[in-house]
This record gives C-alpha cells, sequence and structure tokens, in this order.
C-alpha cells in the first residue's frame, strides 16, 4: 500500500528530508511525498512539494485518507528544545504513523535497529548493533559507530562522530562535526557543541564545547 507521507516543517531540514524522500521515491518504494505543514499554511513549495496546511488540518487530512505518515522536518529546537518531541506526539494524534526515511546512499549495517520516524541523511552511516531510537536526525555525514544506543528525538549533527558504545540519552543534541569518544553517555537534553571533543560523560542537560569538551 503506498505510503502517503507529510512533513511537519518547510525550512531548512524540510529540504533535506524532502528531497531524502525524494530520493528513496526514486529507489522504487511505494511512498508519495503529499506535501508539508508550516507555522503559516501557506508557504511556497520546496522541491516541488506543496504546503498543504498547518498542524491543525492534519487530523482531518489523515481522516480523509489523503495523508497515511508523517515525519518530524523541523530540525532546529534551540528556542524550543521540546518542539520535535512535541511535533511527533501531535503527528500521532492526529493518526498518522511515523516514517522512518533512510536515505539511498546512506550505509546502515544489517543487525542496527532504526526506530519509527527517524531520518537517516546520505552518506551517514550507522554500524553494527547500534539502536537508534525514534524520530532521531541522523544528518548528513554523521557517523555512528557499533553498538551505540541513542534514545528518542536526538539529534546527531552534519558530520558528528560517535564512536563505539556510545549512549545518547532523549532529546541530546550532538552539533555539527562534534566527537565522542568510545562508550560515554551523554546524558538527556544535553548539548555538544559544535566541533567539540568529548572524553568525558556529559550530565543531562548541561551544554559542553571545546577540546577537551567541558
Ligand atoms: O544544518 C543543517 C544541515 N540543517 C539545519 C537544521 C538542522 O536546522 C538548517 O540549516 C537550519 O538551521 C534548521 O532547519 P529548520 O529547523 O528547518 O529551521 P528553519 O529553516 O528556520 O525553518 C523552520 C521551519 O519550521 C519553518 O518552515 C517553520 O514554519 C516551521 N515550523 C516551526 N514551528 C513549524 C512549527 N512547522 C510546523 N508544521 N509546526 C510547527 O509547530
Amino acid at each position: 500500500m503506498t505510503r502517503r507521507i507529510v512533513c511537519i516543517g518547510g525550512g531548512g531540514h524540510a529540504v533535506v528530508v524532502i528531497d531524502t524522500l525524494q530520493a528513496i521515491a526514486r529507489a522504487g518504494a511505494d511512498v508519495e511525498l503529499a506535501g508539508f505543514t508550516d507555522e503559516t499554511g501557506a508557504a511556497q513549495p520546496v522541491l516541488g512539494v506543496p504546503c498543504i496546511g498547518t498542524d491543525a488540518d492534519l487530523p482531518r487530512l489523515a481522516a480523509a485518507g489523503r495523508l497515511t505518515h508523517f515525519i518530524v522536518a523541523v530540525g532546529s529546537t534551540r528556542a524550543d528544545s521540546d518542539l520535535r518531541a512535541r511535533l511527533f506526539e501531535a503527528g500521532k494524534a492526529a493518526g498518522l504513523e511515523p516514517f522512518a526515511a533512510l536515505h539511498p546512499a546512506a550505509i546502515v549495517a544489517g543487525s542496527a535497529t532504526i526506530g519509527v520516524g527517524t531520518v537517516v541523511m546520505a552518506g551517514a552511516v550507522v554500524q553494527p548493533r547500534a539502536v537508534i531510537g525514534r524520530n532521531v536526525i541522523v544528518n548528513t555525514r554523521a557517523a555512528i559507530d557499533h553498538d551505540c544506543r541513542i534514545g528518542d528525538h536526538v539529534h546527531v549533527a552534519p558530520g558528528a562522530v560517535l564512536s563505539g558504545g556510545v549512549r545518547l540519552e532523549d532529546g541530546c543534541h550532538v552539533g555539527t562535526g562534534a566527537v565522542v569518544v568510545q562508550n560515554l553517555r551523554i546524558g538527556r537534553g544535553a548539548t555538544v557543541a559544535a566541533g567539540a571533543t568529548v572524553i568525558r560523560d556529559v550530565a543531562a542537560g548541561a551544554m559542553v564545547r571545546g577540546t577537551p569538551a567541558r
């Protein structure tokens, strides 16, 4: 059955999510990108995909069968760290299923587990026995090595590297190009700044930066 997918959000992150879904469709998956929602409900098309309203329209569109699945396509959460989690719950409350989108040019080991609603962008690598939660962003060229465990609503930004056995708790953000050495734990909602090198555990809610990160 065709999955009719809506992206929740229509900004910079949505461009990459939409391109990923278009690549998946070109590779032969039975998916249709029905549109995106944003705060205005009246934005210009993105890569040819129309804005179909605001999030308030989702229950009606789901009930009419025009949509079956969703992806949270808002990436930036600096002003509101729970936004992606809230939008995930809103999509489900509208009666839609979260869709996991793996770009055909991502490498995902057969023994890795990818949660619902998670996106794995082009050039990312997810190694054996990694377990990735729900509504996670594994952004462009990020590397998740063997046995990592990643919670829900996490963002691993472009080019970030997690060595083997790293644990990221729910809602973490690992910034662009950051490195986390093996077997460390990054606590719930913590932020690792872009370019940081993390060599010890990071407490829940903390923000660390620099090399070594503190
Ligand atoms: O660096 C990279 C590769 N990507 C960045 C990404 C992680 O974060 C990107 O360059 C941007 O810095 C940022 O992308 P994002 O999150 O799409 O931000 P922005 O381009 O500012 O667009 C935000 C979009 O979210 C706009 O279309 C808003 O209308 C929409 N939005 C905000 N709140 C919402 C809501 N859309 C819906 N449907 N519902 C909301 O509650």
